[in-house]
């Protein structure tokens, strides 16, 4: 059972990525207990990242931990594959990709190609993200399946947890992980662990979780997982990805930096806000 984090990409204000920050707030999610790093997810901007910034977030996160899953998706599968090829001089766990977006009706055989390329160059373990609400696109359990891909595991973003569940009856040996903030408790009982975009604000709330879901305690668990739809709905009221930045700030006293626009840091006052929020709310009723 594990919780993953989809780390955050921290940018200065110039819009370059800042390494020793992305270096810091790794070492302290391990500290506080998370048990790997997913690069270039959607919370860690990835659509929005060119090539070389994710070879430079997996150069810099791999520098600190090898317990690393690496995002490669891109609309280039010439760029994809040469991320594929640049993983391969690491020591990682796996690496992942979301479906190429965008361009709808994509018939599913080309799909399943984009992902067959990706298997066939990949060392490591592949790992599917499937995230229907943002790609357009659902790699069910059943189109895995009918194109035989070979995925080492899967991190379906997906408020359906039945969805994520049948990859495990299917293929009983995948590494199956549900990528909702909101059924991370669900998801650590019944599947392999989450991918929660909230353990970058709060990642001792997430492994104090695990260990609860391990022990039996699930009320304790559930009343955890209530925390963090809490602080889940604070976060969407002033745009999720955003918040998450000052959010960590909040609550685990160092800066992450900021997002890059399209996704724009919050202004002063509603920066302001948001800590108001946090802060009254945080105070007393969790580890940090
Ligand atoms: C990622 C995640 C979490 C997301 C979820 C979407 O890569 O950021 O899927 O936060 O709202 O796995």
């Amino acid at each position: 059972m594990e919780v993953v984090v989809p780390v955050l990409t921290p940018f200065n204000k110039e819009g370059s990525i800042d390494k020793d920050l992305l270096k810091s707030h790794v070492q302290n999610l391990l500290d506080k207990g998370v048990d790997a790093i997913f690069v270039n997810g959607s919370t860690g901007l990835g659509p929005s990242l060119s090539k070389d910034e994710k070879k430079l977030t997996l150069s810099t996160v791999a520098g600190v931990t090898n317990k690393v899953i690496f995002q490669v998706g891109e609309l280039n599968l010439n760029n994809v594959l040469e991320l594929v090829k640049f993983s391969s001089d690491y020591d990682i766990m796996a690496i992942a990709s979301y479906s190429p977006f965008y361009f709808t009706r994509l018939p599913e055989k080309w799909l399943a190609n984009y992902f067959s390329s990706i298997i066939s160059a990949s060392k490591h373990p592949v790992y599917l993200y499937n995230y229907p609400l943002a790609t357009g696109y659902d790699i069910s359990a059943k189109v895995v399946s009918k194109y035989n891909l070979d995925f080492a595991g899967v991190k379906d973003t997906n408020q359906d947890l039945s969805h994520t569940l049948e990859f495990k009856s299917t293929f009983p040996k995948m590494k199956v992980f549900n990528g909702s903030d909101t059924l991370a408790f669900y998801s650590l009982l019944t599947l392999d662990g989450t991918v929660a975009s909230m353990a970058n604000p709060i990642p001792a709330v997430f492994s104090k979780m695990k260990e609860y879901v391990k022990n039996g305690d699930l009320r304790s668990a559930l009343s955890l997982q209530r925390v963090i739809i809490s602080l889940v709905e604070i976060s969407r009221k002033y745009g999720h990805l955003a918040s998450l930045y000052v959010m960590t700030e909040t609550v685990q006293g160092y800066s992450v930096g900021y997002p890059r626009p399209p996704i724009f840091p919050l202004d002063d006052s509603e920066s302001k806000a948001l800590k108001g929020e946090i802060e009254s709310f945080v105070k007393g009723l969790m580890p940090r």
